[in-house]
This record gives C-alpha cells, structure tokens and sequence, in this order.
C-alpha cells in the first residue's frame, strides 16, 4: 500500500500519570504513516483523488491539544480512530513521543507505536456505489486490452459476454471492436471514476489523435447509481446508449433492466454477436 507521511507534529498537552503531568502541559511529537492508494493521484494530479494531509494534521493536533489522557496508548489510539475518518485512508501507523519524560534516568524520549485499520477501529468502509461502464478496443492486443481494463477498474462484480463490432462512426478501414460491458462496485464519487478510466486508457497506451479514431482501450461511464449528471465534462447515463447496440448487447447481459424498452428493434436478426474464444475471458472474470 503506498503512504503518506506526517512528520514531527508536536504540541504542548496533558498528558501522564504522574501528580506534575496532571497539571503542567509538556511536549508531545507525533509521527502519522497514512495507508491510501495514492495511484489515482498520481495520473490526475488532484487533490480530491487522495487524502488531504494537511487535515490528517489539523485533527490529529485537536485531538492532542484536547488530551487530559494518562497513557500514551490511550492518546495514540484516539489518534489514529481521528485519521481513519479522513476519506481515502485505509489504515494508519501513529508513533507518539514524549519529548520530556519524567523518568530521574539519562534518556532521550519514550514513545508508543500503533498500526490501526479500519476494520480494527470499526470505521465504516467507504460508501460503494453501483457503476456501469462499457469497455471497447480495436487496436493491438484486444482481448488483452479488455482484460487489463477490466483488472484496473478495482472491484468488478459481473462482466458481460465480449462482443466484435464493426467500428461505427469515425475514420473508414478501422478494425472491428471488441466491445463488454461491466458492473463495478466502487468507493469513488463519478467524477473520480472517470478520472480513473482515463487513467487506465492511458496505461493501455491510447492515444488520443483522431476523433473516434481507433483505440487500444475506451472506457466509458453508462450509469453510476441511479444518478443523472449532466455537466461539461459528464454526461450520465451516457447520452448515446440506445442507439449502440456495441453497448446494448453486452448492457442487457449484465443489466438488462437498464436497457431502453424498444432495443429488441437493434438486435441483428438472428442476433449471434458473441464470439466463442472470447468466453475464456468471461469465465475468467466470472
Ligand atoms: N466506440 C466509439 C466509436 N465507435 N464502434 C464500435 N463498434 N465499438 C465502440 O466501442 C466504438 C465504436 C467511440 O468510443
Ligand atoms: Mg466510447
Ligand atoms: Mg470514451
């Protein structure tokens, strides 16, 4: 798991079991190791694609500063029960030391360390949401296109059958398609979710030089929940569903509630669009 680190925060506060520590504040260092997949910021170079460290700090100092706790234990453990309710942090490491101990022996510091999850503290997990995306290349390497897309994509609850299409709109002489859709289940809001595909189109080395132009991997958002979002930058459900069968044969094998009342109109007659050497790829995914 990648981290990030806080280093060196120190505040004045009371702490200790001894009659002075009671009354007098003394110096406290701590030290936060935050687990967060830090991937996705990475790529996108946004703030709201990681954890906010400067927040991490800002609880962490509050809760130092409010302490009237006897033990070291007891204050890192708060600690760390603050940073786990930071969005995007899994787990977290505290090393809380007390600069001054009281202790009539010629020694630098004391300090306790803690390593704290989520499932440990009872943190509710992040919210999952229920998104649908569709997933296309036509360019190198297909199938393995297609499976990388779908390894990346986090958690993947079904995966429709792998369709070949022939490309429609965008240059002439292109390659057909091969085209599935797949449910994901997924902590991020939509707006990173997208972030996230580009990321991955981008590790599949697509390259962006022709409007509809061939690609090693296209990842699109269909539905996120129930949401309607219609923005500069998203549009969902994704606007052109219904008139693409490359995305409504594979929706209706994973969702086919979602798919529009009239879409039995686009099937090919005699409708056998799935290719069989490609079902491996499905049994593989479940
Ligand atoms: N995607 C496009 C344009 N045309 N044609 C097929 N068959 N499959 C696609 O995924 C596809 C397309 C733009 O993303
Ligand atoms: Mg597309
Ligand atoms: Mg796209």
């Amino acid at each position: 798991m990648d981290r990030i680190e806080i280093n060196g925060l120190r505040v004045m506060t009371l702490v200790g079991v001894l009659p002075h520590e009671r009354e007098a504040p003394q110096p406290l260092e701590v030290n936060l190791v935050l687990e967060v997949d830090l991937s996705d910021a990475g790529f996108s170079d946004e703030l709201a694609d990681t954890a906010h460290y400067g927040l991490v700090a800002e609880r962490a100092a509050a809760v130092m500063r409010e302490s009237k706790d006897l033990l070291l234990e007891r204050l890192a453990h708060r600690i760390a029960a603050e940073a786990l309710l930071v969005d995007r942090v899994e787990a977290v490491e505290v090393t809380l030391t007390k600069l001054r101990p009281p202790i009539p022996e010629d020694l630098q510091s004391t300090a306790v360390g803690i390593r704290r999850d989520r499932k440990q503290l009872n943190v509710p997990a992040r919210q999952q949401h229920l998104a649908i995306v569709a997933l296309g290349s036509n360019l190198g390497d297909r199938v393995g296109f297609l499976r990388f897309g779908v390894e990346q994509l986090g958690s993947v609850v079904r995966v429709s059958r792998v369709y070949e299409t022939d490309a429609v709109g965008g240059p002439d002489q292109q390659g057909a398609y091969l085209n599935m859709v797949a449910v994901v289940e997924t902590p991020l809001d939509p707006f990173a979710l997208i972030r996230r595909c580009q990321r991955i189109e981008a590790m599949a080395g697509r390259q962006r030089i022709v409007h509809w132009g061939p690609r090693t991997l296209d990842i699109d958002l269909l539905f996120y929940d129930d949401a309607t979002i219609s923005t500069e930058d998203l549009l969902v459900p994704h606007p052109r569903i219904a008139q693409r069968r490359f995305v409504l044969h594979p929706l209706s094998d994973v969702a086919p509630e979602r798919c529009p009342e009239a879409w039995d109109d686009l099937l090919p007659k005699g409708g056998v669009w799935p290719i069989g050497e490609l079902a491996a790829l499905v049994d593989a995914e479940g």
